[in-house]
């Protein structure tokens, strides 16, 4: 058989012939029928035709299988969009199934740059290799002139953050326009390292119409920008694949995970999240992703977020990306998030930050000591003893022990 892609789905249903169903899908996703074509056509179409791999049957509790299908590549061409209409294009609204994961043949994989900086390329622009990293998210960005955002900048920078986030919900707007704000950020940014002796990556917004999105990348770097945010699942993954395969969009790309929630929590719907979120986001060039956390306040379950973390950093063609577990996270968090993730993680934060009752650059300090903590091996109580940041973070939010 020629090269093909293998999609897994689960197929929930009370009485069905799942091999038949199978079949069914493997024929009506590709040539469409197969038992009706005289023989010569039979023929002609076989390259074609989507192959059943295998069909695992489970009858305890729900009735479900998981079926496995090869598609030949050569009926698709080489983009995320045409992928996932033939393996879950009309499939996704029949029934009670859901894409669990699809392994790419070599040379679809092959047609994609994958990440520009993956974990090592973007530990190397901040020079920083032994600790996990530390990002920030701008909280409160509507409605504020360049002179407030650049405060509130500033002091995220001060607190001692590797990576500063604008909030995905910051589009183009006459207050603050992305060139204006890149401009007054990236001084901001020089301005706190010369206390701090830290580089900075500011990940700006990309937004707009989706035709005008590289030309208001490049905007964005040429005003100074050292790295972009990317809503990716409002526009798609191929949007990303262009931006990331584009050699003069030469900065590191944040996937932010807005809509992921119209896609994955469903147990017999959607796409599974370390496809959606792992997989194709690696494949798609993002070199960092952020997902919700097991323990914040939006929250994914563990082992979803485990194998999220493996699809992006398991070893494979394409450049790693770091996981960026988010949504609620605080630095009592800190001991759980290295412990699941381990180094190769970055902590993301936004509330938890500019909400330290000593204020955002406190609230950045307290983040550092945590990981500093961490990776010496000691526990945060007594950490905190030495850091007064960090025990008001503690009496603030509390510690999962
Ligand atoms: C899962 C995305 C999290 C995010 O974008 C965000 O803004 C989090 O903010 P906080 O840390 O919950 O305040």
């Amino acid at each position: 058989m020629s090269e093909c892609c293998i999609a897994t789905y689960r197929l929930y249903d009370d009485k069905a012939d799942f091999h038949k169903k199978a079949q069914g899908i493997a024929v009506g996703l590709t040539v469409g029928s197969w038992t009706e074509l005289p023989e010569l056509k039979k023929e002609h179409m076989r390259k074609h035709l989507g192959q059943v791999v295998s069909v695992d049957v489970h009858e305890e509790g729900e009735r479900y299988a998981d079926i496995r299908i090869a598609y030949p590549d050569i009926n698709f061409s080489k983009d995320i969009a045409s992928l996932l209409v033939t393996v879950f294009g009309k499939l996704s609204m029949d029934g009670r199934i859901k894409l669990l994961d699809i392994e790419f043949s070599e040379s679809f994989a092959a047609a994609f740059s994958g990440p520009k900086f993956g974990i090592e390329g973007v530990r190397e622009l901040l020079g920083v290799q032994d600790r996990p990293l530390l990002m920030s998210i701008f909280k409160s960005v509507i409605g504020h002139d360049l002179p407030e955002l650049r405060e509130q900048f500033y002091q995220q920078a001060l607190g001692g953050v590797d990576l500063i986030k604008d909030d995905e919900i910051l589009f183009e707007n006459p207050l603050t326009p992305i060139e204006a704000r890149v401009r007054a950020c990236m001084a901001a940014a020089e301005e706190a390292r010369q206390q701090t002796g830290q580089n900075l990556l500011y990940a700006a917004n990309l937004t707009g119409p989706v035709f005008k999105l590289k030309e208001q990348a490049q905007r964005a770097i040429d005003a100074g920008a050292n790295a972009l945010l990317f809503n990716v699942l409002a526009y798609g993954f191929d949007a990303l694949a262009e931006l990331a395969a584009d050699p003069a969009i030469n900065v590191p790309i944040a996937a932010h995970p807005a809509l992921a929630g119209a896609y994955y929590p469903s147990p017999c719907h959607g796409i599974a999240a370390p496809l959606l979120l792992g997989k194709l986001m690696r494949l798609a060039g993002a070199d960092l992703v952020l997902f919700p956390s097991p323990y914040g306040s939006v929250v994914m379950p563990r082992e979803e977020n485990l194998a999220i973390d493996a699809a992006l950093k398991s070893p494979g063609r394409h450049r790693t990306s770091f996981s960026v577990p988010s949504a609620g996270i605080h630095p009592g968090l800190v001991p759980a998030i290295i412990r699941d993730f381990g180094q190769e993680v970055v902590v993301n934060a936004g509330g938890g930050i500019h909400g330290h009752p000593m204020g955002t650059a406190a609230g950045g300090r307290a983040f550092r000591q945590a990981i500093d903590a961490v990776i010496r091996g000691v526990g945060l109580r007594e950490a905190a003893q030495e850091h007064e940041e960090l025990s008001t973070a503690i009496e603030r939010w509390g510690m999962l022990e």
